[in-house]
């Protein structure tokens, strides 16, 4: 059993993690047009990820006996600059997402409730990958600068990534 602040918390988060599939798959629309296949197939990868994020909370709420909220999700933003911006983006955004989390953790500590506890961790331990991932994806895009073909090879490198788990 929840209590209602903790039920309105996750359903709030419930509500990031699909904005956050919703914009990587803005994000692959947007390299996938842009010739980057690579990286559309990496983002079609994160928004399935972020899917599964989503419905953890979401199975979470019904084991509990407590109502799933389904409220509106924001549109996100159609077009970048290169795939630069669009790491810088998604780590930006990510770091945003566990702030989050570390507030939703914050509220479960306050309240002893264990359980939820348990499952936030299960986020905040994922959130470490997710950023260092692209820490590395950003760095190796520096270091390309504006050499088309390193770009290029980082893409098929990119479009390497494995279906979501
Ligand atoms: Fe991108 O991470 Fe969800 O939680």
């Amino acid at each position: 059993m929840i209590t209602k602040k903790i039920e309105k918390a996750i359903n709030d988060q419930l509500n990031r993690e699909l904005y956050s599939a919703y914009l990587y798959l803005a994000m692959s629309a947007d390299a996938t047009a842009k010739g980057y296949k690579g990286a559309g197939k990496w983002f079609r990868v994160q928004f399935q990820e972020e899917q599964g994020h989503a419905l953890k909370f979401y199975d979470y709420l019904q084991s509990q006996g407590a109502g799933v909220v389904l409220n509106e999700i924001k549109k996100p933003k159609g077009t970048w600059k290169s795939l630069f911006e669009m790491f810088e983006s998604t780590l930006k955004h990510e770091q945003f997402i566990t702030k989050s989390l570390n507030e939703l953790m914050d509220l479960a500590v306050a309240g002893k409730d264990y359980a939820t506890q348990a499952l936030v961790q299960w986020y905040i331990t994922e959130q470490i990958e997710e950023e260092a991932n692209d820490v590395d994806i950003l760095s190796m895009l520096k270091m390309a600068g504006s050499s088309t073909g390193t770009q290029l090879m980082i893409d098929k490198q990119l479009g390497k990534r494995g279906a979501a788990s």
